[in-house]
């Protein structure tokens, strides 16, 4: 392996840059022509020399100012152009290279998907289709011209307006595009295929009228109207929110069935997979629902932050992704319920972000080390970024936030900025000091803060002691002390807030922590207060804090914020879970809480409160989820812990489960957030009584009455998981039905391995010849495969090494089809510090085999690097 690191600190302007280039692509799966014609500038007056970035094509020609150009050198991954001898002031430069796309399995650059022609050119794509400046400093203005046979590929697109078509005499047609916007190289997309076309408009709040198309497989247009709807809806928010306004007179959305992530922002032509756009009550869940939403916002919103506004080099991702997470987060927020998507992203960034942090692949939101690119589109990246810019807001408030915003946009429209150009927009516009704030872009690692209290009960002081440290990480071992925005509240026994009062003074409930240990006082409180902590879960940190299980049902039964509600329950259940651990291990017999069952009781008792947050609270945390609070981590005891509490909850609850999973009545489907909200909760209710006597007949009967996936997919999932005898009926059921569509066959694959069976390696070795799976397929390698490594923990684990073996057999197959899959799919296995030592030498001996591997990517190596020599 000869790849280079490159790091932050090394970050140079460019010695020249590219103002105009125009692409033409004489397209054919089997053999394209690109000729690419741009003109470049020196920026440098001492370079003589430029050296583009390319790879993975034939290269056939390259002419400067019209001439023959033969004074270069190549290597894999780049061509060198020595200008000494002309006049490199500015220059035209013509290239030509040939491309095989229906070879292209990466899915990177030009390549085939089902009979479709298609790119992808983020971080680095760009590079596979001709000799470029790939990097995002370099912005230019793209004009693109296709030529395709007309039959096979009625619709050619590209970015910006469409300004010119015209067709040959040989079957063969053309059309031209011309985007106004100069962009990076990964900004860049082009299409051709045959789609059924789903069209619509927007008026800008300035009277513009914008064209809308979204193009989708044929026959597949009523599953893309949703998509749709989503689009004008967060085109309208943007506005209100954030004053901000989509530019071009056209936005196309295509759906791709061959996509290596959710879906891309390239200006003007967004390319998604289509898990991302299609939906209707048939073949989508309730969370495809939300998800398709909440994708199609987010690569809108790149318009601005991303496009518009685009990064100086990768390391400054974040500034793109937190930020636009962030705002996508908002409006979900906005539009659906707030506390419930609190609940749910934080959910996911302590399982998937937390683990990342205390994985080998640890780095701050703004990394200072990359060898390949693609490694970093992270959850710490994308997440705990959205959480930085989250905390930025919750020190500015909203008003001095948004006039950071329009500072920020306005100082940096048509630039590539950095982190550092949005932190310090936002600290000018709201005067709030954000120096020592700065640290989280740099610090990686998750901070744990401990803290403890008295009381004064003669003076009636309430004093919190905070502490805060952040374990040393694989990548960083030194930390410092952040700036850490922490939300409380002071109840009651009866559940009242006390206003928080320091000498008379009413107080701010953030408080600011910034030392190693800090004391704060709070005056006037009469009576011993439950403190919640964490509110809303301010930053990204682990909380120590001895609560009582007297305390957390207090919070649970009495707090007004919904999320401080949810979160008491996950530290009763968390307390349990370790209580019933240590049991376990003592071959002792397991116990559940009375106090806490009778919180659990009290809670659904009152569904009718809050339908959506009773069902997130009941909701017993999954495995992953649990195995994040412990060092070692030990799989075996989790399932069966877990296991146990689940029986538990659904024996003793069983009248209550089924009086409110009768009186849950829904009739007709619609997408509103309390049908959603009622309709988890049902499923929810038969989730538990799957485990009682009840269970077969009233999964069985569910399933066959359910007019929607939501509840259909309820019904298999119950019946796997409680492992009833109507399961192969009902499995058999749906593969019958849904054969033929790939993205709904992906939730079989998925349940079918997270099987609790003790076969379920085997069934998913069998799964993979069945004729719906497809291993050039993303999403499907992701169900089975992928679902089977992260979301079956038990069977992965098995101590056998089974499981590893099979993963490593995958990966070495998926390191030369796909890559950037595999280096996503092998994150389960250099995680091994965190389990047994014979686990761990089982795994290490895993990662050696692959080690070995001829030709291993850049993706897998940097990982495989990282876990074995850490
Ligand atoms: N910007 C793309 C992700 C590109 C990933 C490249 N490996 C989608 C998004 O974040 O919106
Ligand atoms: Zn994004």
């Amino acid at each position: 392996m000869q790849a280079k690191a490159k790091y932050r600190k090394d970050y140079k302007t460019p010695d020249f840059t590219l103002s105009n280039i125009l692409l033409d692509f004489q397209l054919d799966a089997a053999k394209t022509v690109v000729t690419a014609t741009g003109n470049y500038k020196r920026l440098n007056p001492q370079a003589t020399e430029l050296r583009l970035d390319g790879q993975g094509f034939q290269f056939a020609s390259i002419k400067i100012n019209g001439e023959n150009f033969l004074a270069y050198r190549q290597d894999g991954e780049s061509i060198t152009l020595d200008l000494k001898g002309i006049d490199a002031e500015a220059f035209e430069l013509e290239i030509v290279t040939y491309l095989v796309p229906a070879e292209n399995t990466s899915l990177q650059g030009l390549y085939q998907s089902g009979d479709a022609l298609c790119t992808q050119c983020e971080a680095e794509g760009f590079r596979q289709i001709t000799y470029m400046l790939d990097r995002p400093d370099v912005l230019a203005r793209y004009t693109t011209r296709i030529s395709a046979d007309k039959s096979k590929y009625p619709y050619l697109l590209s970015n910006g307006n469409r300004v010119a078509a015209g067709e040959y005499e040989d079957g063969r047609h053309w059309v031209e595009w011309h985007d106004p916007f100069p962009k990076p190289s990964y900004l860049f997309a082009l299409v051709a295929g045959d789609f059924d076309l789903l069209k619509d408009s927007f008026t800008t709040k300035s009277g513009r009228s914008v064209a809308l198309e979204l193009y989708v497989d044929r026959g597949n247009v009523e599953r893309a109207e949703w998509a749709m709807q989503s689009l004008k809806n967060a085109m309208k928010w943007d506005e209100e929110r954030f004053n901000l306004e989509y530019d071009l007179d056209i936005y196309m959305i295509v759906a791709v069935d061959f996509f290596n992530m959710g879906a891309m922002e390239n200006k003007g032509l967004n390319i998604f997979n289509s898990k991302y756009v299609l939906a209707n009550p048939q073949t989508a869940t309730d969370e495809d629902y939300l998800a398709v939403e909440s994708v199609i916002a987010h690569e809108y919103f790149h318009n601005w932050t991303g496009n518009r506004v685009t990064c100086r080099d990768w390391f400054q991702l974040s500034l793109k992704e937190g930020l636009t997470v962030f705002r996508d987060q908002e409006f979900s927020s906005d539009t659906g319920s707030r506390a419930v998507n609190r609940i749910t992203n934080v959910k996911f960034l302590r399982t998937a972000q937390f683990a990342e942090d205390a994985s080998p692949m640890s780095h701050p939101i703004r990394p200072e080390k990359v060898l390949e690119m693609n490694n970093f589109y992270t959850m710490t990246v994308y997440e705990k970024g959205a959480e930085v810019i989250r905390m930025i807001h919750t020190l500015l408030g909203e008003k001095r936030f948004q006039q950071g915003m329009q500072l920020y946009i306005a100082e940096n429209d048509g630039k590539a900025a950095t982190c550092e150009d949005f932190v310090s927009a936002m600290e000018r516009a709201s005067g709030v000091d954000l120096g020592q704030f700065r640290r989280w872009y740099s610090q990686s690692g998750t901070p744990e803060l401990t803290i403890s209290d008295d009381y004064d009960e003669k003076k009636h002081i309430y004093r919190l002691f905070v502490a805060q440290l952040t374990p040393p990480t694989a990548d960083q071992m030194d930390k410092v002390n952040l700036h850490i925005p922490l939300k409380i509240a002071l109840y009651n026994q009866k559940g009242i807030p006390f206003t928080l009062m320091n000498n008379g003074q009413v107080v701010s409930d953030v408080l600011d922590v910034k030392l190693k240990e800090q004391v704060f006082e709070f005056h006037d409180i009469s009576s011993k207060p439950v403190p919640a902590l964490l509110c809303d879960f301010s930053a990204p940190v682990k909380l120590n804090y001895d609560y009582s299980n007297r305390q957390l049902i207090t919070l649970l039964k009495s707090a007004k914020n919904e999320f401080v509600r949810w979160d008491a329950m996950q530290m009763l259940f968390s307390a349990e879970l370790r209580r019933n651990i240590s049991l376990y291990q003592q071959g002792e017999e397991l116990n559940f809480s009375a106090e806490i069952m009778e919180a659990l009781a009290d809670v659904l008792t009152h569904y009718q409160d809050n339908a959506a947050l009773t069902r997130l609270i009941l909701t017993l945390p999954k495995e992953t989820e649990f195995a994040e609070q412990f060092k070692v981590i030990l799989p075996d005891a989790i399932a069966a812990v877990r296991d146990f509490m689940q029986r538990s909850i659904a024996e003793n609850l069983k009248e209550l489960w089924l009086n409110t999973y009768n009186a849950i009545r829904l009739e007709q489907y619609r997408i509103e957030a309390e049908d959603i909200a009622l309709r988890s909760l049902r499923n929810l209710c038969l989730s538990y009584l799957a485990f009682t006597e009840l269970g077969n007949t009233m999964v069985h009967k569910h399933y066959q009455h359910a007019n929607n996936m939501t509840d259909s997919l309820a019904a298999m999932e119950a019946a796997v998981k409680a492992q009833l005898s109507c399961r192969d009926n009902i499995l058999g059921d749906f593969e019958q039905k849904w054969r033929h569509d790939g993205l709904v066959m992906d939730k079989w694959f998925s349940l079918q391995a997270t099987r609790p069976d003790d076969n379920v390696l085997l069934l998913v070795q069998q799964l993979m010849e069945h004729p719906s799976f497809n291993f050039n397929n993303p999403n499907r390698v992701r169900a089975l495969i992928g679902s089977f490594a992260a979301q079956n923990p038990k069977a992965f684990h098995a101590i056998n090494g089974a499981g590893y073996r099979f993963l490593t057999d995958m990966l070495i197959r998926l390191n030369h089809s796909n890559p950037q899959v595999a280096s996503r799919l092998i994150e389960p296995l250099i995680r091994f510090s965190r389990y047994d030592s014979q686990r761990q030498t089982l795994m290490r001996r895993a990662l050696e085999r692959l080690n070995e591997v001829e030709n291993l990517s850049k993706d897998l190596f940097e990982k495989i690097d990282k876990a074995l020599n850490s």
